[in-house]
């Protein structure tokens, strides 16, 4: 495959080479009306073949969106996306029809004289400020939804729970009852405390490290990040929040789930989804899939960052405290 790509630039350098000598040696010569016309027609062409090109990916591709967001708050970045998304392609269908049929319509006739116009304060005005006032509104609606990810309020009381990155695990520590994560610190890294957990902090006692996440469904949860090593990326797309894990320092987000792993798993798109992928691995003689929440590492982070993956469980809050009573606490596992 790599050959093939190495041979692929070969040739296109070359191609762009042997223009570059063509287009030198047409130094005097000036296109005719037969030219003109023949690439009038071709940028014709083009933007047909341009408009064929962009229903098609739009309706072929659609297949590798990501199902609606699993979190309330994930629905104001869908919002965002598909606001950006929609006025981005209008402006560009109707851009492309511009530039291409004009190129046609005004293309070079010996018996043409090109218009002197200098300018248009009226047009200039226009051209500046709708996009102007767009941008201020896109930019305002980001701001606000960033801040509704990555702050929370004294009166919400969020589940506080850390995610700890390494080359190449995640691990995860609940904050216990008293909802308070004890300090840590790579300095205490040893042995079984591999999250390097503070264990003469108080609020350490009752904290309860684990490898999988589970989270209650329609409660917010506060995730704080920390890396034990180099940069890596908590990346959890069906909630849409991303976060950085800096070594040395504690970087956060918040988010309500939605859905449990079992609805999301019920609903049509996953369904399909999930068909579609089943086709492939079946062809391929591989076991099915099932849908779940996974948390990813979405930073380049070393040769097996691919393999660097957390499953995340939602379920109703009953579900998750059985599940958390059943945890034991760090007190109880590093004596
Ligand atoms: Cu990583």
């Amino acid at each position: 495959m790599l050959a093939l790509f190495y041979i692929f630039i070969a040739v296109a350098l070359g191609v762009s080479f042997w223009q570059i000598t063509r287009v030198m040696n047409l130094r005097g010569v000036i296109a005719n009306d037969k030219d003109n016309n023949t690439q009038g027609k071709i940028a014709l062409g083009f933007l047909v073949f341009l408009y064929a090109m962009m229903i098609y990916c739009l309706i072929a591709l659609n297949v590798l969106m990501l199902p609606e967001s699993a979190s309330i708050e994930g629905e104001h970045d869908d919002n965002l996306f598909s606001i950006t998304f929609w006025l981005i392609g209008v402006v560009q269908f109707a851009m492309q029809f511009l530039i291409f049929y004009f190129s046609y319509k005004y293309r070079g006739n010996k018996n043409n004289k090109a218009l002197f116009y200098a300018d248009s304060h009226k047009l200039e005005l226009l051209w500046t400020s709708i996009p102007a006032v767009t941008i201020v509104i896109l930019i305002g609606y980001g701001l606000w939804a960033w801040n509704n990810i990555m702050y929370v309020g004294d009166d919400e009381n969020p589940i506080v729970i850390e995610v700890y990155s390494q080359q190449f695990r995640w691990d995860a520590r609940y904050a216990g009852s008293d909802n308070e994560l004890g300090l840590g610190n790579v300095n205490y890294i040893k042995g079984i405390n591999t999250m390097g957990v503070d264990m003469s902090d108080i609020n350490s006692q009752d904290d309860k490290q684990v490898t999988e996440l589970h989270l209650p469904k329609g409660k917010k949860i506060l995730f704080k990040f920390r890396s034990q090593d180099v940069l890596h990326s908590a990346y959890m797309p069906h909630f849409r929040a991303q976060m950085n894990c800096v070594p040395g320092m504690v970087t956060q987000f918040a988010f309500t789930p939605k859905f449990t792993t079992e609805e999301m798993r019920n609903q049509s798109e996953v369904i399909e989804k999930t068909k579609g992928i089943n086709k492939i691995r079946q062809a391929k003689g591989e076991d099915p899939y099932v849908f779940d929440y996974l948390l990813l590492c979405n930073k380049i982070c070393g040769a097996s960052h691919y393999n660097m993956q957390m499953k995340i469980v939602v379920e109703d809050e009953a579900d998750y405290k059985k599940w958390l009573a059943e945890q034991k606490t760090l007190a109880q596992v590093i004596k």
